[in-house]
Formats: C-alpha cells, sequence, structure tokens
C-alpha cells in the first residue's frame, strides 16, 4: 500500500537526494481532492535543488476548470447569505490556523520557490495580517442610510458581492497575494476559483487545506493547478462564456491587458496588479549609508523578483561616485544560496527556472541597449561563482547580481522591467530631472527617494505618478492595510488590501424604502421652497 503522509498525501516513490517527500498533488473542487480529468500532471520542483521534487500536480484543463466554476457557482448562494460576521470569524480562523503552522508553511515556500527564509516568513506573515485584518471587516461591511428628498421615505446602501471570482496570482509572494485577493473576496461573499501559480502548487494546496480547515464550506474556494497557458486561459475564457463575475490577476503587463479586454467586453469587473520599473531617486542630502542600504535591499532582495523590486537607481551627479562605490562594495559582497541549507543569504535561486531563462533574456536587452556593465556575469556555475556564493551552484539556478550604469531614457532597459538581481543606474543633474527620469518609464507601481530636504521630498510625493512611494525607504514594504497597486502600465487603478480593496469585491446596491403608502416621485413631488423677496438693504452696513 502506499505510504500516506499525516497530511493525507500520497507520498509517490521518487527518491529525492535530501530525503524529502514528493507527494501526490491534488486540485480542490467542492472540498473533494480531484486529479485532472485528462489525468496529466506536472511537477513542482525546488530551484535551490533541482533533483528536489515537491510532488506531482494536475495539469488541469478547460473541464477540470469549468467544474471548479459550476461549484463556486453552487456555492455562491449559502455562502453569499452567511451573515458577514461569520464569514469574517472563518477568516479569522484561517489566520489563527496558519500561525499554529506558520513555521512548516514557511518552510514550504522557501523550498518551493527558493526564497529566503525571513522572506518566506514574510510572506506568510503577510497573509496571516490580511486574515486578522478582515476578520473584524465582516464587522464593519458598512452601508449607509440616506435622507430621501421625499417625506416617509428612507434610503439606504448596501455592500453586495459580485458572485465567482477568478484569481491567478504569481508566485513570488504565493501566500500572500492570494490572501490579497480571496481574503476581501470572500468577506464580501464572493466564491473562487483559484488558479495556483505553476512553480507554486505544493504551497497553494496547503493553504487552500487551512482554508477549509478553518471551517470554509466546501465549492467557496476552488483550487486547480495547473500552467498559465492552459487552466490559467481557460479561467478567462470562461469570463467569455458567462461563468465568471471578477478576475482577479498579479502577473505581466501583456498577460494583464489580453485579460482587462476580455474582461472589458464582458462588462466583467477585474483586478490587475502588473509590473514595474520602480525608481528611487538618491538626493545630495540623504543619509547615505540608509540609502545604500535601501537601494541595496531593493535591487537584490527577492533575488530582484518583487513587483516593488527596484528598477531604475537615478543617482544626483554631486553624489554619485560616493554612492556607487560604498553600494558596489555591498553588491560585490552579496551572499546567496539556499537559505534552508546556509544562514545569512540575502537571496537565494531564480523562483524556477523558467524565470533564470526570462532573466538571461533581460540581461541580454541590457547589453543590447548599450548599458555598461558594473558587475554580474549571468547564471552562478561552480566554475563561475562570486565570492559570497555558498553551497554547489550545480544543484540550483542562481543568478549573480548585476549593476548596469549610464543608462538614459533613450535605451530599452531603462523602460523595461527586469524581473531578477539587476539594476540600472541613471545619473541626474538636478531635483526636477530626476522626477522627470522616475517619472518616464511606462510603468507606475512604487517609486522612492532618499532626500533630507523636506520640499524635495514633497514635491516627489505630488510630482511622482505612481501608486506606492517611499521616503527615505526602499520601493519595497507593503502593509497589509495599506493600499496596494499601480498606475500608467502597472495595473487599472483597482487596490489590494485594507479597506480599499472591498471596492473590487462588491458593488453598491442602492435601496429606496416608500413608507408613505402612495407614490412619490423624486425630483417632481418633491416640495419646493420659494426664496422670499429680498426687503433689506444690505448695502445700508456697508
Ligand atoms: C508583489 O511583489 O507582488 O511590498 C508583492 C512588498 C511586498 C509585497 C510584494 N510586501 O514588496
Amino acid at each position: 500500500m502506499a505510504q500516506v503522509l499525516s497530511t493525507g498525501l500520497e507520498f509517490l516513490d521518487h527518491s529525492n537526494p535530501n530525503g524529502n517527500p514528493c507527494v501526490k498533488g491534488y486540485n480542490i473542487i467542492d472540498g473533494e481532492l480531484k486529479q485532472a480529468s485528462g489525468g496529466s500532471t506536472f511537477k513542482s520542483i525546488n530551484p535551490a535543488w533541482l533533483d528536489d521534487c515537491l510532488g506531482e500536480f494536475p495539469l488541469s484543463g478547460e473541464e477540470d476548470v469549468h467544474e471548479a466554476l459550476r461549484a463556486a457557482r453552487k456555492a455562491f448562494a449559502g455562502w453569499s447569505t452567511t451573515p458577514a460576521p461569520t464569514r469574517g470569524q472563518i477568516i479569522g480562523n484561517m489566520g489563527r490556523l496558519l500561525m499554529e503552522h506558520k513555521d512548516a508553511i514557511v518552510a514550504i515556500e522557501t523550498r518551493e520557490i527558493g526564497k529566503t527564509l525571513k522572506e518566506s516568513a514574510g510572506s506568510v506573515q503577510e497573509a496571516i495580517d490580511t486574515c486578522l485584518f478582515f476578520q473584524s471587516e465582516g464587522r464593519r461591511l458598512y452601508g449607509q442610510t440616506v435622507n430621501s428628498e421625499l417625506p416617509d421615505k428612507e434610503l439606504f446602501t448596501y455592500r453586495r458581492p459580485l458572485g465567482v471570482c477568478g484569481i491567478i496570482n504569481a508566485c513570488n509572494f504565493p501566500a500572500a497575494v492570494p490572501f490579497w485577493k480571496m481574503i476581501p473576496a470572500i468577506m464580501c461573499g464572493n466564491t473562487c476559483v483559484w488558479k495556483s501559480p505553476q512553480d507554486a502548487p505544493l504551497l497553494s494546496f496547503a493553504l487552500a487545506r487551512i482554508m477549509h480547515e478553518s471551517g470554509l464550506p466546501n465549492g467557496v474556494i476552488n483550487l486547480v493547478h495547473g500552467k498559465g497557458s492552459g487552466a490559467g486561459q481557460h479561467l478567462v475564457d470562461a469570463v467569455d462564456k458567462g461563468m465568471v463575475d471578477k478576475i482577479s490577476f498579479t502577473g505581466s503587463t501583456a498577460v494583464g491587458k489580453m485579460i482587462g479586454e476580455v474582461c472589458g467586453r464582458n462588462l466583467v469587473s477585474a483586478s490587475l496588479e502588473l509590473g514595474g520599473k520602480n525608481p528611487l531617486v538618491i538626493m545630495p542630502s540623504a543619509n547615505m549609508d540608509n540609502a545604500v542600504e535601501g537601494a541595496y535591499w531593493a535591487g537584490f532582495g527577492t533575488a530582484g523578483q518583487r513587483c516593488t523590486s527596484l528598477g531604475n537607481l537615478i543617482i544626483h551627479r554631486d553624489i554619485y561616485d560616493e554612492f556607487m562605490s560604498k553600494l558596489m562594495a555591498k553588491v560585490e559582497s552579496t551572499t546567496i544560496g539556499d537559505s534552508l541549507r546556509n544562514e545569512g543569504v540575502l537571496y537565494g535561486p531564480m523562483l524556477s527556472e523558467k524565470y533564470a531563462v526570462d532573466f538571461l533574456k533581460d540581461l541580454g536587452m541590457c547589453e543590447t541597449s548599450g548599458a555598461t556593465k558594473l558587475y554580474g556575469k549571468g547564471r552562478i556555475t561552480n566554475d563561475n561563482k562570486p565570492a559570497g556564493f555558498l553551497g554547489d551552484a550545480s544543484e540550483g539556478v542562481y543568478m549573480w547580481p548585476h549593476v548596469y550604469a549610464n543608462v538614459t531614457e533613450d535605451m530599452e532597459c531603462f523602460h523595461e522591467e527586469i524581473f531578477g538581481p539587476a539594476i540600472t543606474v541613471v545619473k541626474a543633474n538636478d531635483f526636477d530631472h530626476a522626477l522627470y527620469l522616475a517619472n518616464a518609464s511606462p510603468y507606475g507601481l512604487s517609486s522612492a527617494i532618499y532626500t533630507n530636504d523636506r520640499l524635495e521630498a514633497y514635491r516627489f510625493k505630488t510630482g511622482i505618478k505612481a501608486g506606492m512611494t517611499g521616503i527615505n525607504n526602499s520601493t519595497t514594504g507593503a502593509e497589509a492595510h495599506l493600499p496596494f497597486g499601480g498606475v500608467k502600465g502597472s495595473g487599472n487603478g483597482t487596490r489590494e488590501s485594507g479597506i480599499w480593496v472591498i471596492e473590487a469585491y462588491s458593488y453598491w446596491h442602492a435601496v429606496n424604502d416608500e413608507l408613505s403608502g402612495k407614490l412619490q416621485l423624486a425630483q417632481m413631488d418633491v416640495e419646493e421652497i420659494e426664496i422670499e423677496e429680498a426687503e433689506v438693504d444690505w448695502t445700508s452696513l456697508a
């Protein structure tokens, strides 16, 4: 008989070098564990140790996606009429269960996508924070009472759920980002079909199981694994079939535009959180060491694989040399490796082989743009590794940190997002030039400035076109109760997190209650109060 783990999952007979289990993974549809109807599977591989397979997961097709959508539709009636405070209570249970299992979930995240343990813990904490925040929002899903212009009549507003939401997230924040989406969605009374990121199916499975253990009724969240162009595309195509009432997507701008078009032609709401080329400006009055620290973290933390990672580093020419020599000293001392086996690494491998391939293409774009490479030699191998690399490079998919200087606005690499450990450095003549450059890319997600001049900070804050701005801080660092999202090529203006996200998962329903027992017509039957003739001559007081 097959060995079964305490999770209820079957242990596949796959010899991982580190003795880690390789499991048979499942979709969760209407609370049931399901394989793909076509029987195909794909593997989840540890990018820090490519021989370590976390599991085999259903490669879902159209039929599976539709089954999940039907389950979500069926569950909607019961869930949307469950009192919002009860929905909040279940969400609170999810947060508490996640806290209980945090260490294990964090270790799965690191094993599956290679983020450092510290950063995985941050991502899981963000999911917990989201649950704790929305637990109480369930008691606060307020509407308004509004005065009528007619007597014996009352007006009200209510927040209503949209229906069935399709959730598609990237794998770089595989705990935080799906929770940013699904927790407010279900708090508002919606049901979801969640297409997990193809590089984080085990973590997504564990999270979905925890959600069910928290008391979530079957069918409210349905998990389907698969690839973006397969299951993800089927979920988007289902919008055209009238099976989806909302899509929430985090990923590339190109895919986001396609989703926006499909949703737009069906008048279906879309939340699109897309790419960024986040600028960070360094002015002469800045605390230099603090600014170096912030730029270094923004550029190379998470191996540069956050939507909020630093893109263009814009440095005032008066402090350019001093800043760059301090920054380069840090870049050259970067420690890289598998954080499950090495202490104190700044970053681990790329999220997966696919991200490595794309990153190498982006480096090629920097080269052809004509930027000056100051540091970095592509993929780390045992024959080509920086001094701070720890471990056996052949086991995983690791990249050098890269710095490109003399970047100008006419270069492609000034405008294009590079998802990985690489920054593009631009020199600015003065504040106005720096602000101009910060606004010159097609994106507008995050942004930051280091300055101790309050007027400059103010002018940056008011002059930058971005969804988020850090003052004397790096470009990263969203919190679960602040609005997250961008403008321009970074999104369609919808926001995640905090009270603002509730707008994205509910619509306003205006209700009028006529108590007079007769038909009273708004505007037409309203009592008109005449202006009395002014007898007083005010000029006598002047
Ligand atoms: C993302 O990269 O999609 O502010 C999310 C940050 C994180 C969230 C990033 N808290 O960088």
